[in-house]
């Protein structure tokens, strides 16, 4: 549904239950409640609730700036449209794994979807210590499908290319080639650090070997286009509880390399890992592997039962692919370990520890880790060796 166009202006809680009524079947005379939730850096998110029926929806509005930096940081609004129409597109491939859409509107940047409130932030979650068992296996789920099916394995040629104009998303692109790819390797404005870690830092802008593969990350991430990714998926942009997962935030959007959203899901269940201990550490390492696990066999019997290419059945040829997400997988995850530590968007994970030197020393390892697995991506052939290297890094 589109909704009856106006002029851009910010919603307020009065405007946006205004908008809310004229969209939703509220009961007749329902008194509404408006809370703005949005904890992202980029936008405002609504909820729009009827505590009498419990009946609500969320209402996304995109800025025209950066929220996190203010208004010093110009910021396209067609990202509100990009992630509407991503997340209808996933949708199509992982149906329940992402939010149901009721209504978008391009001129006022929105995208009013089902309300998620019975459900937390999985980052919020894990950071209280939950465990989360579906976690893992609806990410594989929702990562294998959503970008089989955009890729060239599943998709004629013309409808790749279609799609993948489509998604041009130059501005967000070039938020993460800045705050993934370049900033957090250079001597940079933006990068944002404790004076505790400035020997660690100067260690990875002087070390030669890890910048030329950071550049060769970069230039897959600038050239690669493998998929319409979510392009932005941290436990940040997903909602969970014991039964259910939900991917948000599609705003990143894009056609890149595969191996970029997987990566970037295990950084941030990597950093959940060293910020636990014993039997909670290990919850969080088999998530990590069943990711990876799940992924890799949904892709597999996908390519056998569904894909288009002609060299579908060449001996090799899948093992190839697969083996190339992998290694791609875990030099993103390592940009990803690394910008998260020292570059301008931090995670609470790490920075919500409040005992100083041992959030110096877990940002530390977090760094070790990072840079491991990008000078090791080539040697390191399985997900339980990631693991293993995980274990060795932080003791
Ligand atoms: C200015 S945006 C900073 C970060 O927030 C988003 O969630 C992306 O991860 C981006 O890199
Ligand atoms: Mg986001």
């Amino acid at each position: 549904m589109t909704i009856a166009t106006k002029q851009y202006e910010a919603l307020t809680d009065e405007t946006a239950i205004a908008l809310a009524r004229s969209l939703y079947p509220f009961p007749e005379g329902a008194e509404l409640v408006c809370r703005e939730i949005g904890d992202g850096n980029l936008n405002y998110v609504f909820q729009i609730k009827d505590p009498k029926s419990g009946k609500g929806l969320i209402i996304k509005q995109a800025l025209p700036y950066a929220k996190v930096v203010g208004e010093s940081w110009p910021l396209t609004l067609k990202r509100a449209a990009i992630e509407a129409n991503a997340l209808q597109k996933h949708g199509e491939f992982a149906p329940g794994l992402v939010p149901v859409v009721y209504a978008t509107d391009e001129e006022l940047a929105i995208t009013v979807m089902e309300d998620l409130s019975h459900l937390t932030i999985a980052r919020e979650g894990l950071i209280q210590g939950e465990a989360y068992p579906k976690l893992s296996e609806d990410i594989g789920e929702y990562l294998a499908r959503t970008l089989f099916h955009t890729s060239d394995f599943a998709l004629h040629p013309f409808e790749k290319k279609r799609l993948a104009a489509e998604y041009s998303n130059p501005e967000l692109c070039k938020i993460t080639e800045d705050l993934i790819f370049t900033d957090p390797f250079f001597n940079n404005d933006t990068n944002d650090y404790e004076p505790e870690l400035q020997g660690a830092v100067e260690a990875i802008w002087n070390n030669a070997p890890l910048k030329l593969e950071a550049a060769k990350l970069k230039f897959s991430f600038l050239t690669e286009a493998e998929a319409l990714l979510h392009g932005d998926l941290h436990t940040g942009s997903i909602f969970a509880s014991e039964s259910e997962t939900k991917v948000i935030d599609p705003e990143f959007a894009f056609y890149g390399p595969i191996g970029f959203d997987v990566g970037l899901f295990l950084a941030n269940l990597m950093v959940q890992s060293i910020t636990r201990q014993g039997e909670e550490r290990q919850i969080v390492l088999s998530h990590i592997e069943k990711t990876w696990d799940v992924f890799s066999a949904r892709f597999t019997q996908l390519w056998e039962q569904e894909g288009i290419e002609a060299f579908k059945e060449t001996a090799g040829y899948k093992e190839f692919v697969l083996e190339k997400i992998f290694r791609d997988t875990l030099g993103f995850a390592g940009c990803e370990l690394i910008r998260r530590t020292i570059g301008l968007a931090h995670v609470k994970d790490l920075d919500g520890i409040e005992n100083a030197g041992l959030r110096i020393r877990l940002k530390k390892q977090t760094l070790q880790i990072g840079e491991a697995l990008i000078l090791k991506r080539a040697e390191v052939k399985s997900i339980g060796a990631v693991a293993g290297l995980l274990e060795e890094l932080q003791p």
